[in-house]
């Protein structure tokens, strides 16, 4: 039987100050995704997108929090998860195409009540662990990790309606190279594991991968990968918002999905971060779908 993907878009864009993230889900599909993932012997799905409501110009901030476009992000999350709930449900996997990270608040809401212990792969140059107070930018794409261990406001960490969608125990971060002061207290107050660039650059993605597979393996009943294409370096993937320098290769990338499809672990994706009006004749999104085609099976021989 074939296997089954459900893709959903979430052209989300208020979850940081860079317009034109909203775009990502369109230049993902541009990038020939479906295309691609059905070379591979998928049945494939495209729900399209759900819906974003537009905020009016008072709304960038609500009373009482510094968080920004909080009802927007915190509406668009409740859709998303009932959105990937019922692709679960289906025993279809779910692959979500961003907008901006704060859309996989929503994503773990959908699929983490239907595991005992889901795994996360956080591929991303930022740890995204902020709160209120910790956030030096008010940005809601800064916390979905920290919101996914109940940690945050109380709208968005009780989405789906229920509050703690990941153990920290069961969180991998691949590629950081940039965390604000909080986000470094609570790794170690939790014991979060963190692969950073020093650690891949020593060890090497190969090992890099291989023990956050081992570190997953027989605790969890699920991964899910959640990209963020600023992981990569600006120079493979130059349409972020947030480009950091010293990251991830392209060449890194393509081994480390192919090393997560052998493993045979992955229950869901995402795909976040793309930004057309930034990007280099959709070089960003290229790259994503690529990176998909591996993590699904693309072999060259
Ligand atoms: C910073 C903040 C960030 C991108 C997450 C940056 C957060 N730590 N940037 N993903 N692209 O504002 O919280
Ligand atoms: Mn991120
Ligand atoms: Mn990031
Ligand atoms: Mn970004």
């Amino acid at each position: 039987m074939k296997k089954h993907i459900t893709i959903i878009g979430a052209p989300m864009d208020l979850g940081q100050s860079r317009r034109g993230v909203d775009m990502g889900p369109s230049a993902i599909r541009y990038a020939g995704v479906v295309e691609r993932l059905e070379m591979l012997d998928y049945e494939i799905q495209d729900k399209g997108d759900i819906q974003i409501g537009r905020p009016g110009k008072d709304e960038e901030t609500s009373a009482g929090s510094n968080l920004k476009y909080l009802q927007a992000v915190s509406n668009a999350s409740q859709k998303l998860a009932e959105a990937v709930d019922e692709v679960v449900k289906k025993g279809s996997f779910p692959l979500v195409f961003g907008g901006d990270h704060s859309i996989a608040i929503g994503t773990l809401a959908g699929i983490s009540k239907h595991y005992q212990n889901l795994g996360v792969i956080w591929y991303d140059a930022h740890g995204d662990l902020n709160t209120g107070e910790t956030s030096p930018s008010g940005n809601i794409h800064g916390m979905p990790l920290a919101v996914s261990l109940g940690i945050g406001h109380p709208d968005l960490i009780t989405i789906a309606g229920y509050t703690e969608k990941i153990k920290p125990e069961n969180i991998v971060i691949i590629g950081a190279r940039s965390l604000d002061d909080g986000e470094k207290i609570l790794i170690r107050e939790k014991g979060i594991k963190v692969y950073t660039m020093h650690e891949i650059d020593r060890l090497g993605m190969t090992k890099v991968m291989e023990d956050a597979i081992a570190y997953l393996k027989n605790k969890t009943d699920g991964v899910h990968l959640s990209l963020d294409l600023d992981g990569l370096d600006p120079s493979d993937a130059p349409g972020v918002g947030t480009p950091v320098l010293g990251g991830i290769s392209y060449r890194e990338s393509h081994l480390a999905m192919e090393i997560l499809e052998e493993s045979k672990m992955i229950t869901s994706a995402e795909f976040v971060e793309v930004n057309p009006i930034l990007d280099e004749k959709n070089k960003t999104a290229e790259v994503a779908v690529a990176l998909m085609g591996s993590l699904f099976g693309e072999k060259l021989l």
